[in-house]
């Protein structure tokens, strides 16, 4: 499967086709990939040459190394169009995904002074504090802590917020949702996010938050989302 007499490098072609092997399922996300050793014997290539289009594919984001363990394909991240007001029930369902949530926390508080303004509402007005891990397929995805105002948006319980809010918000309350503002950030997971995510720690998250209107201007959540960074990338389209 190599061309030695090929003006293509060796190391070049080995890449392609750990690449199409991965692209095509003959390696799935999560296996261990067989060693250099392995390589250099089966393709009768120099284990420098297999190292070399190895660390190409981990610089790549294609494998990666697990100290003592080995190289390991990566996990296809989900990309999230960024181009439009969505959820993320619809985000999911938009792929053929199945979303869930699961519930940690939900209660109504009084806001304190930064969410009064951020929410433009008085300080210790209502609002729905609501923490929940979004799922799709069952694996965790995001951790979710949303403030929601509660003379805004009344009749939250338990189980519209195990579905989607955005659907209720639309569908039952017959309110439009207009636009947000969004900010992202990198950082390191806390202790929280380890834990409700499932992730190693030291792990990377995109934290993110969006302060959502209605149509008519008024400002109704203020959201504050952790997705996994190894799950997920983002997607924009830019004009000029
Ligand atoms: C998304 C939104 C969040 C919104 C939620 C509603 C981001 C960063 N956040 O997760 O602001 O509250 O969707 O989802 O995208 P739901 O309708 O499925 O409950």
């Amino acid at each position: 499967m190599i061309d030695k007499q090929s003006p293509i490098p060796i190391y070049h072609q080995l890449e392609e086709q750990i690449k199409s092997k991965i692209e095509n399922g003959d390696y799935n996300p999560g296996d261990a990939l067989p060693s250099e050793r392995e390589y250099a014997e089966q393709l009768n290539i120099s284990r420098m040459t297999v190292r070399q289009a190895i660390t190409n594919l981990v610089n790549e984001r294609y494998l990666h190394r697990v100290k003592g363990k080995g190289t390991f394909i990566t996990e296809q991240k989900l990309e999230q169009n960024l181009n439009g007001l969505t959820s993320f029930t619809e985000d999911m369902k938009a792929r053929g995904m199945d979303p869930s949530n699961k519930l940690i926390n939900f209660e109504m508080i009084p806001a304190n002074q930064s969410l009064a303004e951020q929410l433009d509402i008085p300080e210790h007005a209502p609002i729905y504090e609501i923490k929940r891990i979004r799922l799709a397929e069952n694996i965790p995805m995001a951790l979710e802590r949303t403030y929601i105002s509660a003379n805004l948006i009344k009749g939250l319980t338990d189980n519209i917020v195990q579905n989607s809010i955005y659907q209720y918000i639309e569908n039952e309350m017959g309110l439009k949702i207009g636009k947000a503002s969004q900010i992202f950030e990198a950082t390191i997971a806390n202790e929280e996010e380890i834990e409700y995510l499932e992730i190693p720690e030291q792990s990377p998250v995109l934290f993110m938050k969006r302060t959502t209107q209605l149509e008519n201007g008024t400002t109704f959540e203020v959201v504050k989302s952790s997705y996994r960074a190894d799950r997920y990338k983002f997607m924009l389209d830019l004009e000029r």
